[in-house]
């Protein structure tokens, strides 16, 4: 079933869609800090903790049963590459967190492979984040994430983790894997957040 949700953008000239310091690409630059984990959809499974130690699981049947969406967002990578109208489908956080009772303020992003990333709940909710497993039509491809990755738009790119595997939602912000190398904790492109103290 999919929910239609993502209404019409309107016009806008490419530019003014550009955050500062920015550039348009056309192709789909691939960036991994490690190798390309595989993971057997038999095996694949993706949990949500809570700060109470509450732990929903979904295996890859019962993910993909879920409710999805088909953003069109544009993705923006701190390397300066931008690129326009890439179309998704997966899951909102906000069907995910529908049953999980916590009051968190912080989440720690986890991917198979042990790459980390961490952003405030509140990123990803109310329409702003999903959980995608098709790009442009097709099965997302590994070294692109798959068979899951995390997509929160309105963020440099590196925040959007490969292969995820869980969030993990806890009362004090914990830095993850570029957030610990210097990298912005938050990064916004729109105020050019891309390394600690910008
Ligand atoms: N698990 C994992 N997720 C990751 C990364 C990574 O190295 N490992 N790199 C990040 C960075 S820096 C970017 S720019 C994007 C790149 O996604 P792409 O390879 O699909 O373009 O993934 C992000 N997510
Ligand atoms: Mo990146």
């Amino acid at each position: 079933m999919e929910i239609i949700s993502r209404g019409f953008r309107g016009k806008q000239r490419s530019d003014d869609r550009l955050p500062p310091g920015q550039y348009l690409t056309e192709d789909f630059p691939v960036l991994s800090a490690g190798p390309t984990p595989h993971v057997p959809l038999d095996r694949w499974e993706f949990t949500i903790d809570t700060e109470a130690d509450q732990v929903h699981r979904w295996n890859w049947q019962e993910f993909t049963a879920l409710p999805y969406e088909t953003p069109t967002v544009d993705i923006h990578c701190v390397t300066t590459w931008s690129k326009l109208d890439t179309s998704w489908q997966g899951i909102s956080l906000d069907v995910l967190f529908e049953n999980v009772d916590s009051a968190a303020e912080f989440a720690l992003i986890h991917s198979y492979g042990g790459y980390t990333t961490n952003l405030p709940v509140e990123d990803l909710l109310d329409g702003k984040a999903w959980i995608v497993y098709r790009y442009d039509g097709e099965e997302l491809a590994p070294q692109h994430g798959g068979p899951a990755r995390l997509l929160v738009p309105h963020l440099y790119f590196w925040k959007s983790a490969k292969w995820v595997r869980g969030i993990r939602l806890m009362d004090q912000d914990w830095p993850g894997f570029w957030e610990t190398a210097g990298y912005h904790n938050y990064g916004d492109p729109w105020r050019e957040q891309r390394y600690e103290g910008d």
